[in-house]
């Protein structure tokens, strides 16, 4: 199997993490992927363009972190993400979208910083950033649930992924005003599946 990723791309990273996490390193390859790039041949493996991109053994290809790593996860049909049954799963459920919810607004602000200067929306950068603000309020009251201290998971997966894009963004500060967060995250990110696939700081 062969899983393309770009080494900038938070939503690769969550499914690298998972790779790592289920010891799959010898069954999955990782392959980088030419994103944003007119004509490029990775278009021909995955029309869509994005990363991740999951290419079974069989040839089927499969897009969306949140489905390649629910399939990786159940490789060895011992799944160590799925959802536990009731209100637990509905609260996982909500962690995870809360997550995924300030993943995607960083992305969209992250997209718009690599475009140049001149063609930035001053608009568009200020929704995100008071966006990230809100979040990153709510993340640290959130940050405090059972679920994001008990087993990893994926809520707990796409935070760290999300709030380590200040690698790649200097203009994002989730940190000041929240140090539950802050604790919270040092101690995550020491992890050493996240430390493997943490995003190279910003030349
Ligand atoms: N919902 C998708 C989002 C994937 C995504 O947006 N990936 C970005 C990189 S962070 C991408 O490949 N962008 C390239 C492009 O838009 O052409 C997922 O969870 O996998």
């Amino acid at each position: 199997m062969k899983l393309y990723i770009t080494e900038t791309s938070p939503y690769a990273r969550i499914a690298r993490v998972v790779v790592l996490e289920k010891g799959l390193e010898g069954r999955v390859e990782i392959a980088s992927a030419r994103t944003r790039l007119a004509g490029s041949p990775y278009y021909e493996i995955n029309p869509s363009g994005r990363v991740p991109y999951l290419m079974r053994a069989d040839g089927v290809g499969l897009e969306d972190s949140a489905l390649i790593c629910a399939y990786l996860d159940h490789l060895d049909a011992d799944p160590a993400f799925d959802l536990p049954p009731g209100n637990e799963g509905w609260e996982a459920r909500r962690l995870e979208a809360s997550a995924r919810s300030l993943l995607d607004g960083l992305a969209v602000w992250g997209r718009e910083l690599r475009r140049p200067p001149d063609e930035r929306s001053p608009t568009l950068l200020e929704h995100e950033a008071q966006r990230s603000r809100r979040m990153s309020d709510l993340w640290e009251r959130e940050i405090e649930h059972p679920r994001m201290r008990s087993a990893l998971n994926l809520a707990q997966i796409t935070l760290v992924c999300a709030l380590g894009l200040e690698a790649r963004n200097p203009t994002l500060r989730w940190r000041p005003g929240h140090p539950k967060l802050c604790g919270w995250y040092e101690r995550a990110a020491t992890r050493p599946s996240f430390v493997a696939t943490a995003p190279p700081p910003k030349p």
